[in-house]
């Protein structure tokens, strides 16, 4: 069996019960079939000389961390320059808010460049490489470009724009190129998926080949759509940890005459919390009965890569939930509870299984994890409401949800009413279905149809298609 090697900007200990999301993902298969993770190693080095990286090596049970620390200038460039303040808005529909830095762009491209040699110098002939997300986007031509001729494959974890978004980006037309330097493409939703394969054909001219093959630069991906999920197990299993049962207790017995909504989510523009809290003021102000009664929690981990945007919206939120409490709070009510710190996953789980309603709202998510974890530990004889933003890509799967469009505030606080308002046997059969989804398309579903494709095994559907299409 080939060798498993992923990449990814970021690199995790599996073995440790904070990993979460992709080293769960990767974890199971690199430990018990051993392989190579390779990375950023999270250090920056002020005295180092941008494109230069020192290479360390870890063995973690059977399979190794390699990891490369960056200059502080590549790291600027790279990581919050390029990645963060250019693709990261731009492929999040926020052209406005992007930074499309020339010096920015040559150290991205620098570092994956410098990425691509510290690898090669480890690959096997007959290894299988797959490339985790926007930040390494160039990566695999790098590769090809030093002789590399392994099969490697590319997921992007965030959201594929519509063409005439990617078009505005400077340099599109090498982005496209890079893409074809993978045997495939995989992104998180069916929408995504007709971006891409739009914007190929426009602008790189690529041959449909049948299936979902095409052809461009003389070489040929397959471009598919492969939602992430949870590890369902894992998550319920924190969910019996000691933290979560005592942060579950807490939160009951002082919220015992209250009904709790919550939100979780990283600090970003992308995550719509202003608007989220607005239409929870539109509920306050609409339907009086949730006074001295709806508490909103919003837990709001801090990000340091897009310094200024992520001041405005902290600054915006500090002023809405200030309002919102001057307004409507009294002296043993607090309508919005907003913590601006990380949570351990193990106390995330315990408030999930608290709250009536979660509201999962973002302007444009790749897929959005949160909505998936408060599925998997709600108590399914009284479950909570899960109130999802139709520009998730999680929304593709999660019919059976509340879809709301967060742009429209005085709807979004209807919804949440008749969340906060549905009946036992209404609850029971919307969470029964996600539940059935959630658990059936988990992660290990996910990465083992990204493999499969990876490996060539291709699907029967395609192959039929491909036929038909070559007849
Ligand atoms: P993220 O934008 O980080 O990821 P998301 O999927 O919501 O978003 O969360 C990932 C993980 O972070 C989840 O396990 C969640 O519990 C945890 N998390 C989020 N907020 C937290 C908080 N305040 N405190 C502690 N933990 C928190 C990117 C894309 C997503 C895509 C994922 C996976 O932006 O759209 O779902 O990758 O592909």
């Amino acid at each position: 069996m080939s060798r498993l090697v992923v990449v990814s900007n970021r690199v995790g200990d599996p073995r440790k019960p904070s990993a979460g999301g992709l080293a769960v993902a990767v974890g199971e298969t690199l430990a018990s079939a051993g392989g190579l993770w390779f990375g950023w190693s999270g250090q920056v080095v002020d005295e180092r000389a941008p494109g230069e990286g020192e290479l360390h090596q870890q063995r973690v049970g059977r399979f190794t961390l390699a990891t490369v620390d960056l200059s502080r200038q590549d790291h600027d460039s790279y990581y919050l320059g390029y990645s963060n303040q250019a693709l990261w808005p731009a492929f999040h529909y926020r052209l406005d808010l992007a930074d499309f830095e020339r010096a920015h762009f040559e150290g991205y491209k620098r570092v994956n460049r410098m990425f691509a040699a510290k690898l090669a110098s480890l690959l096997r002939p007959d290894d299988v490489i797959w490339v985790h997300d926007y930040h390494l986007i160039p990566l695999a031509a790098e590769l090809r470009m030093l002789g590399c001729t392994q099969r490697i494959g590319f997921f992007l974890h965030i959201p594929l724009p519509p063409p005439p978004i990617l078009a505005a980006i400077p340099g599109h037309e090498g982005l496209m190129r890079w893409f074809f330097a993978y045997d495939v493409v995989g992104v998180q939703t069916q929408m995504d998926l007709e971006h891409f394969v739009r914007f190929i054909k426009d602008e790189a001219r690529a041959r449909p080949l049948g299936g979902d093959r095409y052809q461009a630069y003389e070489r040929t991906l397959c471009a598919r759509s492969f939602p992430i999920g949870i590890d369902v197990e894992e998550f319920q299993h924190l969910a019996r940890s000691r933290e979560a049962l005592e942060t579950y207790a807490t939160l009951k017995e002082e919220y015992a005459k209250r009904r709790l909504l919550v939100g979780v989510d990283r600090l970003d523009y992308s995550k719509g919390l202003p608007q989220r809290f607005r239409a929870f003021r539109e509920l306050l102000a609409n339907y009086p009965e949730n006074r001295m009664s709806a508490t909103l929690i919003q837990i709001a981990s801090p990000t340091r890569e897009n310094v200024h945007a992520y001041e405005d919206i902290r600054h915006e939120l500090e002023g809405l939930s200030g309002e919102i409490n001057g307004n409507y709070g009294e002296l043993d009510w607090m309508p919005v509870r907003y913590i601006h710190r990380t949570w351990a996953r193990r106390r995330l789980a315990g408030l999930y299984r608290n709250a009536r309603v979660a509201l999962v709202t973002p302007l444009r998510d790749g897929m959005n994890l949160v909505a998936k974890e408060f599925i998997a530990v709600q108590d399914a004889e009284d479950p909570g409401v899960l109130v999802l933003s139709r520009f998730a890509g999680a929304a593709e799967q999660l019919r059976e949800a509340l879809l709301v469009n967060p742009y429209d505030v005085e709807t979004t606080a209807q919804v949440i009413q008749r969340a906060l308002r549905m009946p036992l046997a209404e609850r029971r059969e919307r969470h029964a279905a996600l539940y059935e989804r959630v658990r059936r398309e988990d992660v290990h579903a996910w990465r083992r149809a990204f493999l499969a494709a990876l490996n060539g095994e291709q699907n029967a559907d395609a192959d039929q298609e491909a036929a038909v299409g070559h007849a």
